[in-house]
């Protein structure tokens, strides 16, 4: 009989890389963002209306989960860079003329920077900017849900009406009592020393909700708001304002 032992060992070190969801698109020019211990690098792309880009990101720092998402309305998916690997995305400019379309490049409560893609001229002028509207989920997962948990964001707390469930399909339902500002929900998972997100709402607006079911496993966890500055019209940084809380799924 063949002992099958020493494999358990090396299931601990995949859980890091399973939000990584997006490996898509081939073509297009290089865009080359560097990932450093304090911020990203550049800050600003100039790009052409209805071009396609690769967008190339490395993680340069000794951070452990770097991320990058399209916010705002600009439709690039969350991914996720491992500390000293390169990963890339396809990315299509719309075809809008003098707009601009913004990449958040951030470490979930590490630094955070807001890269902006600026379109000039050229292509057909539209005026249907992705301005307001629906909140935007990443990571979700279909229904029904094993528990519920109600959150309430304002600047600068998150409140909860639960802080432990028990692991299985658990839906966030997130209310923006602010009477002015944007806020969202991220559901951090505490990885070792890092934090890594399962699943968000973004972009709630002032008096707005939204809900997402994400599923989730044992572990400690924070539900925190990331907008940071340069973000939604916010000129602070909302995590280090005090927007967390912790959350623990038990078995
Ligand atoms: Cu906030």
């Amino acid at each position: 009989m063949k002992a099958l032992s020493g494999l358990t060992g090396a299931a601990l070190g995949l859980v890091l890389l399973t939000t990584a969801c997006t490996e898509s698109g081939s073509g297009g020019r290089e865009v080359n963002i560097t990932q450093g211990d304090d911020s990203c690098s550049p800050a600003t792309v100039d790009v052409t209306p209805g071009e396609k880009l690769q967008i190339v990101v490395k993680n340069d720092s000794d951070h452990d989960v770097y991320e990058v998402e399209g916010i705002e309305g600009t439709k690039l998916e969350e991914f996720v860079v491992p500390s000293g690997k390169t990963r890339k995305s396809g990315y299509t400019v719309p075809g809008d003329a003098n707009a601009t379309y913004k990449l958040k490049c951030y470490v979930p409560a590490g630094p955070s920077t807001i890269i902006e893609l600026v379109a000039g001229e050229g292509g057909a002028t539209s005026t249907d900017g992705g301005e307001g509207g629906e909140a935007e989920t990443h990571g979700g997962v279909e229904g029904p849900a094993d528990d519920e948990v109600h959150v309430e964001l304002v600047e600068y707390k998150v409140t909860a009406d639960k802080n432990s469930v028990k692991a299985g399909k658990i839906e966030f339902v997130a209310k923006n009592i602010s009477e002015t500002q944007t806020h969202e929900l991220a559901v951090l998972k505490k990885e070792g020393g890092a934090l890594d997100n399962e699943g968000e709402i973004e972009d709630i607006e002032a008096g707005k909700d939204g809900e997402i079911i994400l599923e989730l496993g044992p572990g400690d966890y924070e539900l925190a708001c990331l907008i940071s500055a340069g973000e939604a019209g916010s000129t602070v940084d909302h995590y280090e304002q005090g927007m967390k809380i912790d959350f623990t799924v038990t078995e």
